[in-house]
């Protein structure tokens, strides 16, 4: 037998037959969400419990055999799916999947990384906690995943990303190690705090096989509103208002280009998009949330306040305020439909990119306008999560265009000059979304020299034979 045969049987005999994947369709596992690329797995593992997880790490160790973890396999920058070499082994973590504690009076939940976070988000409610990561993806992510990205979604602005809402891990390592760092403590400062850096370290540097994650009283009320706001300078103004006027209670700010919400309204004619029919289609539109743990007509006060500011000042053209959850619940699927209208209208170079607050209206009105002079009829998609200073700066090929070539031809200059611009501002060339493959060039241009050795010093310490996700993140 040769090495491969001889590792599949040693995998069998850990997980059973039925959950080594070799044959059959596994597109699933072998491409991404975007389509952008499609790999080939000496095999799909799917273990069921963390002793499983290491015991496969191991045995992939001893054999010299790499493996890419997998979530829900909804990245977006392709570093979840194996490269098409037929060598790699996908571990699935999608059957590690169980809540193992509520812990009410610390306020945590202790969950497998295979759990869907919104199966994670329902079972916190239903003992009246919240879990505040949400984001488009929720029905298919993982935890594990969340937490290897680092998700942020649409909470951020008053939660933080997956890392601020991570108190402790257990992960097995490139050795097949067990680490038990589950402690669910809020002040532990003894040395290093090895979870931040398996947290967005994309499957680099460990598996995670769970995590200890805060929960907070569920709201009393939350209320939603849809703004068409006059320029992005209006929205920013807006943001600044809203957070005066609902402090801690602001919950949820995105702004939406105009171009963006015509995508919703082509591709999901049933969704009812406010502000965009008639002459006057304002150029931006704001969804903005206010959580409140009074009560609903003290919510609606604080909205009315701010709203009223807000046209006073002209940050505010027109406004919507749901009158119920159904309604609430319509405006923001507007807004998370946004990718999939993108999907939709066909491939599309993405953007996910963090400038401070203050100085993205100066960012756009630069970029657009560079992009406008040397890449004429490309169509901007402009949106994203405004409160937390990131925008999806996304590009889609002129009408008319085979989106393909478009993307083979023109994706590296269009991103040379987006990012150009995102260094002259400070920016992030990934906000929330991380590097994977489709980023890992990108890095060397735009990430400090110092840093990126840092960076290289920590994988090859705790990965030495570069085991696990090799090639994403960081060229060794
Ligand atoms: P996967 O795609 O399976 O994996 C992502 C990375 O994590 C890979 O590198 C993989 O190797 C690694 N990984 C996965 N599980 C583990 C584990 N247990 N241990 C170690 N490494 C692991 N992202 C945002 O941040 N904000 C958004 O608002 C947002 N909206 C989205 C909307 C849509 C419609 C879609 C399709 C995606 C969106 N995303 C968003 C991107 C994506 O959903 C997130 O990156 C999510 O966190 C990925 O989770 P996953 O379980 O699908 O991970
Ligand atoms: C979102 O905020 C996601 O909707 C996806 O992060 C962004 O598709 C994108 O560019
Ligand atoms: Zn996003």
């Amino acid at each position: 037998m040769n090495t491969h045969t001889t590792l599949l049987v040693t995998l069998r005999g850990i997980v059973g037959d039925a959950h080594v994947l070799t044959e059959g369709d596994l597109t699933a596992y072998e491409q991404d969400w975007r389509k952008r690329e499609r790999g080939k797995a000496l095999a799909v593992v799917r273990p069921s419990t963390t002793a499983e997880v290491a015991a496969v790490v191991k045995a992939c160790a001893a054999t010299g055999v790499s493996i890419v973890p997998q979530g829900g396999n909804t990245g977006m920058v392709v570093g979840s799916i194996p490269d098409a070499s037929g060598q790699q082994v996908v571990l699935s973590l999608q059957r590690l999947a169980q809540i193992r504690q509520l812990d009410a009076a610390n306020l945590t939940v202790t969950v497998e990384s295979g759990c869907i976070l919104q199966t994670l988000q329902e079972a916190c409610e239903k003992e009246g906690f919240l879990f505040p990561l949400s984001l488009a993806a929720e029905g298919s992510c993982t935890i594990g995943g969340n937490l290897s990205t680092n998700a942020g979604g649409t909470q951020v602005v008053r939660y933080g990303n997956t890392r601020e809402l991570c108190l402790g891990l257990e992960v097995v390592t490139a050795q097949g190690e067990i680490w038990n760092g589950l402690t669910g403590l809020r002040k532990d400062n003894t040395g290093y705090d090895l979870r931040h850096l398996f947290i967005g370290a994309e499957g680099t540097l460990g598996i995670i096989t769970a995590a200890t994650l805060r929960i907070y009283p569920l709201p009393a009320t939350q209320l939603t509103a849809f703004a068409a706001v006059p320029s992005l300078e209006a929205a920013v103004a807006l943001l600044g208002l809203a957070h005066k006027h609902l402090n801690a209670g602001l919950t949820g700010f995105e702004v939406m280009g105009a171009f963006a919400l015509g995508l919703v309204r082509k591709h999901f004619p049933q969704q009812n998009v406010p502000f965009q029919t008639g002459p006057d289609v304002p150029p931006y539109c704001v969804v903005l949330e206010n959580s409140d743990h009074e009560s609903e007509s003290h919510a609606r006060g604080q909205f009315e306040r701010l709203l009223e500011a807000a046209l006073e000042q002209g940050c505010v053209l027109d406004a919507v305020v749901a009158e119920n959850l159904a309604q609430a619940r319509a405006l923001w699927h507007i807004r998370e439909s946004i990718p999939l209208a993108q999907a939709q209208e066909g491939l599309n170079i993405k953007h996910d990119i963090s400038i401070a607050v203050s100085r993205i209206p100066a960012f756009v009105q630069e970029t657009d306008a560079l992009l406008e002079q040397h890449f004429r009829g490309a169509r901007l998609v402009n949106y994203g999560h405004l409160g937390d200073g990131n925008l999806h700066y996304n590009v889609q090929a002129p009408v008319g265009t085979d989106a393909e070539a478009f993307l083979r031809d023109q994706e590296g200059p269009i991103n040379a000059l987006v990012y150009d611009v995102v260094d002259r501002y400070n920016g992030s060339i990934s906000a929330e979304h991380g590097i994977g493959s489709l980023k890992r060039d990108k890095l060397e241009h735009h990430k400090s020299p110092v840093a990126l050795n840092a960076m290289r010093a920590i994988k090859l310490a705790l990965d030495p034979h570069n085991l696990l996700n090799p090639g994403r993140v960081l060229k060794l």
